[in-house]
């Protein structure tokens, strides 16, 4: 590894602590979709492309977007980002760092006089994680033209609607269109990310190639009975909607783990939340992950066969409200390649091969053109928390690796 590369890597962990800083949060890291400091964090990373040699520029969709001429104006494009939304408590590396090594290689690619067949496009998605309006990939959707117009009447926590929060946002939802790429000459997308798991730390690896990323649901779920007094209502006639509820978290865990899915409830409601009255309606989240949709999808019916069967035994109702799907979407072979050239490169002669369990823009943009992504091992595999880690030498190793793998797409395009 250079000298240069580890300057490199130094620059991009030190700007993933600027962007750190950049939060709603008192403390913590949270950035969400067309909030203040969504606009600070594109106006900090803008000014970060212009110094790469990018010419940066705002999407109608509020991605961030930042542009490398072509050798001709038709040329092709090759997408290269991340995204710079945050989770709520989130870390400093996830999206962030395979955004910010974008922008280091396209620099390092200009420095060194680089000229590639294909224009360069870096994005950095403005909602990869949907925390504020529930669904995800907003940002990616966008820009890979599969943008719904039922998306305009989601609210946020406070009541905003999308549509609201864009036009506050500076930006005019009829013209979210122009975001898109369909129709254009995309030669792929190429994206850098912690793997937000354990396996390359076991297999003692600094970079992974993704195989696929699995496919997801998100549902808010409610379980409603009937509010009552903790002391003289006797449990035969109890509606009790947090015990409804509380037998669907634990099959969520039971059914999603015998059938090799992952199911998650991170987020529960009581109400009316008192400690002396029963709870009378309970509103929880699920978020649901397979290896193919149809496993998913099965996995999802079990579940909710277990919920209404607990619903009726207690006299409660249940209701399911979609938010999310994502289908499970399988890497390019001849990107996944290139990916593994570049991993090769630093001397790893066999790269690990590795499904994502975590979802990523890659999934919205597969809809739009071939993509592949290189994983970076991080910290005991945290993610999504304030000790998300990596190290400076992995960074700098894959800061090499994604270099070397642009060289590879544009050695099969030249
Ligand atoms: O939820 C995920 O897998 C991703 O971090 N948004
Ligand atoms: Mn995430
Ligand atoms: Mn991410």
């Amino acid at each position: 590894m250079s000298a240069a590369t580890a300057d490199s890597a130094q620059q991009v962990l030190e700007r993933c602590d600027v962007l750190a800083g950049i939060s709603a949060a008192a403390d913590g890291i949270e950035r969400s979709y067309l909030t203040p400091e969504h606009a600070r964090t594109n106006w900090t990373v803008g000014e970060w492309m212009a110094a790469a040699g990018l010419t940066p520029w705002q999407d109608a969709a509020g991605n961030l977007r930042g542009t490398l001429a072509g050798p001709t104006q038709d040329a092709p494009i090759l997408l290269l980002g991340s995204h710079l939304d945050t989770v709520p408590g989130a870390g400093r590396y996830d999206g962030i760092l395979g955004t910010l090594m974008a922008i280091a290689v396209v620099g390092r690619l200009r420095e060194r006089g680089v000229v590639l067949p294909f224009c360069l496009e870096v994005i950095g998605f403005a909602d990869e994680e949907g925390t504020r309006f529930g669904r995800t990939l907003l940002g990616s959707c966008a820009v890979a033209g599969t943008w719904q117009e039922s998306w305009w009447y989601l609210r946020d926590a406070h009541g905003v609607s999308l549509h609201d929060a864009f036009v506050a946002f500076g930006l005019d939802p009829a013209r979210v269109g122009e975001a898109s790429l369909r129709g254009r000459d995309v030669i792929g997308y190429l994206e850098a990310h912690i793997e937000q798991g354990p396996l390359l730390q076991d297999a003692d690896r600094a970079l992974g190639v993704v195989e696929g990323i699995m496919g997801a649901r998100r549902f808010e779920l409610e379980m409603v009975g009937e509010a009552g007094h903790a002391g003289g209502m006797p449990y035969g006639r109890r509606r009790d909607a947090l015990l409804g509820a509380s037998e669907v978290v634990s099959a969520v865990e039971t059914l999603a783990r015998d059938a090799g899915a992952i199911g998650t409830v991170g987020r529960l409601h009581a109400y009316p939340g008192a400690m002396n009255v029963i709870p009378g309606r309970v509103e929880f989240s699920l978020d649901l992950r397979a290896q193919t949709d149809a496993l998913r999808d099965e996995v999802w019916g079990e579940i909710e066969e277990a919920a209404l069967k607990a619903a009726a035994a207690r006299h409660l109702s249940f209701e399911v409200n979609e938010l999310h799907a994502a289908r499970a979407t399988e890497v390019a072979p001849s990107l996944a390649a290139a990916v593994e050239t570049g991993i090769r490169a630093t001397g790893d002669a066999e790269p690990l091969r590795l499904l994502s369990k975590a979802g990523h823009d890659a999934m919205a943009i597969a809809d739009l053109c071939d993509y592949a992504m290189l994983f970076i091992r991080c910290k005991d595999g945290i993610s999504h928390h304030r000790d998300e880690d990596v190290r400076a030498d992995d960074v700098a190793l894959a800061l090499d690796a994604f270099e070397a793998a642009v060289l590879a797409v544009a050695h099969a395009h030249a």
